[in-house]
């Protein structure tokens, strides 16, 4: 079994900060002003873990398919690690917007002479400003080769029950240092996208609206509220609300404490560590409003196992 597990990819130097901007940018160099302001929100987080979270995730998720755990044998009687039927699982890890790249990841998969494999992004919800930009960075890869690579791809996954069982036992475990849930505000969050694509027909907001209600009523909350957060820089209108502005709202009509879990984006990253945990937490701060983080998924073994079921379905597929 083949995996190309994908990321969106984080610089690992400061330097690689202006070449991954262009990137992101598709080509077009930011500003002296727009590279400053990126430059000093890594600088604030001391660094961005996603590519070591993204790799954990890849290594654990490998060790998982490769072994057969329903009927893991008490004594050893074969190879270990076990093999799964199909034979040794391999997991390719491919980067949106940096090393290793989805270009070089779908390159090796190739030199390993693969010829059919999974392709599953590390985010749940489907958004033509994200999958699918996955989606045409794999294509552009293949049409550099020489033979195909038949892909299988997992599109979206929001409301997978493992799914929504990892983010509640995350948001219960935040819910316990509040002083009073009952009157408590709950937030899911999810990264923004342009609303053009939003009018293009993108189900994200949807998707994201779908894990929000499913994590909700396995809590039964008493309420719950889903905002965007991380707009881009760019003059054109991005989805709201915005956390920062729901904040706002969230203590004029009383609310003294608020959970907020970021339910689109599996690991932490810059946008967990500086938009939720600088950013929003100073927004809090300034109107006396006590915001808790339920921590992200990263590697833990609850997410892998889901990443595992989904990557087995489309295997079979
Ligand atoms: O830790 C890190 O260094 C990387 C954090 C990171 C993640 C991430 C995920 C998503 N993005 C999505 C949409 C957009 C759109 C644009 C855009 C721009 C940026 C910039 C940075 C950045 N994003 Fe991101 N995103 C992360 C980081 N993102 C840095 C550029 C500076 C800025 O605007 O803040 C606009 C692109 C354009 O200009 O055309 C659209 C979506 C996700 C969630 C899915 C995924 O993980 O792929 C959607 C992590």
């Amino acid at each position: 079994m083949n995996v190309l597990l994908m990321a969106y990819g984080t610089p690992y130097t400061p330097e690689e900060i202006e070449p991954y901007y262009t990137d992101i940018r598709r080509g077009r160099r930011p500003s002296e002003e727009l590279l400053k302001e990126l430059s000093e929100r890594y600088a604030a987080i001391g660094k961005s873990p996603l590519n070591e979270i993204t790799l954990a995730q890849a290594l654990r998720l490998q060790a998982l398919l490769n072994l057969e755990a329903p009927s893991y044998p008490k004594r050893l009687l074969g190879p270990f690690p076990p093999r799964t039927p199909q034979g040794p699982a391999r997991v390719y890890v491919g980067t949106k917007h940096w090393h290793p790249s989805i270009g070089e990841a779908v390159a090796a998969m190739h030199e390993d002479r693969v010829r059919r494999a999974v392709a599953i992004v590390a985010a749940p919800h489907y958004s033509l400003r994200s999958v699918a930009e996955y989606q045409e960075k794999v294509e552009a890869a293949l049409k550099a080769l020489p033979e195909p690579i038949d892909f299988v791809w997992v599109e979206s996954y929001e409301a997978h029950p493992g799914l929504i069982a990892a983010y509640a036992r995350r948001l219960e475990e935040a819910i316990w240092r509040l002083k009073d849930p009952k009157r408590a505000a709950y937030v899911f969050t999810a990264h923004s996208i342009p609303v053009a694509a939003v009018e293009r027909g993108d189900p994200y907001p949807r998707q994201v609206e779908r894990t929000a209600e499913l994590i909700a009523k396995r809590l039964s909350l008493p309420r719950f509220q889903v905002a965007y957060q991380s707009a881009g820089r760019t003059p054109e209108p991005w989805l709201g609300p915005d956390i920062n502005e729901l904040l706002r709202n969230l203590r004029e009509e009383g609310f003294e404490e608020v959970v907020v879990q970021a339910v689109g984006f599996p690991a932490d990253h810059l946008e967990v560590f500086y938009d939720l945990d600088i950013e929003a937490q100073a927004t809090a701060k300034e109107l006396g409003l006590r915001l808790l983080r339920a921590r992200s998924l990263n590697a833990d073994l609850d997410y892998i196992q889901v990443l595992k079921d989904l990557v087995e379905a489309a295997w079979l597929k």
